[in-house]
């Protein structure tokens, strides 16, 4: 999701650039401008805090590994997330408790960060919640 709307929004620069204007707004453009579109930054949609616990996950054809992931309660959490197989129905994870739904492209980490309220479990799955693992806030 992130990635798309950054890609289209490159292009609709691009487009707009494109687009012969007249001499005055080509100044105006030229002389405000601060260079060539940024290019699309890789998926690293939150930055993690310093203080965050980083926790691996792997996406297998067994699901989720671990299954269980247990942190301590009172940080952020930092799940980097990678799918290693394209043998599975969990090509993003989404995490209700945190408005996460996040895409995992094969073979790329992808970093969520989360910051639990408390203890408890919270739970992680594919969309349809059928492969699943828990984040154990102790
Ligand atoms: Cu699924």
């Amino acid at each position: 999701m992130v990635i798309k709307s950054i890609v289209v929004t490159s292009l609709t620069v691009a487009a707009l650039v494109a687009i012969p204007a007249p001499a005055s707004a080509m100044d105006d453009h030229q002389h405000g401008s601060h260079g060539p579109a940024p290019v699309a930054a890789p998926s690293t949609a939150s930055p993690a805090p310093k203080d965050a616990q980083e926790v691996a996950i792997t996406v297998t054809s067994k699901g989720f590994e671990p299954s269980t992931v247990t942190v301590k309660s009172g940080k952020p959490v930092k799940l980097v997330v990678t799918r290693k197989t394209e043998r599975t129905c969990a090509t993003e994870i989404v995490m209700k408790d945190f408005g996460v739904n996040q895409t995992l492209p094969l073979e790329k980490p992808v970093n969520i960060v989360v910051n639990p309220k408390g203890p408890g479990q919270y739970r992680f799955a594919c969309s349809m919640n059928m492969i699943a693992g828990t984040l154990n806030v102790q």
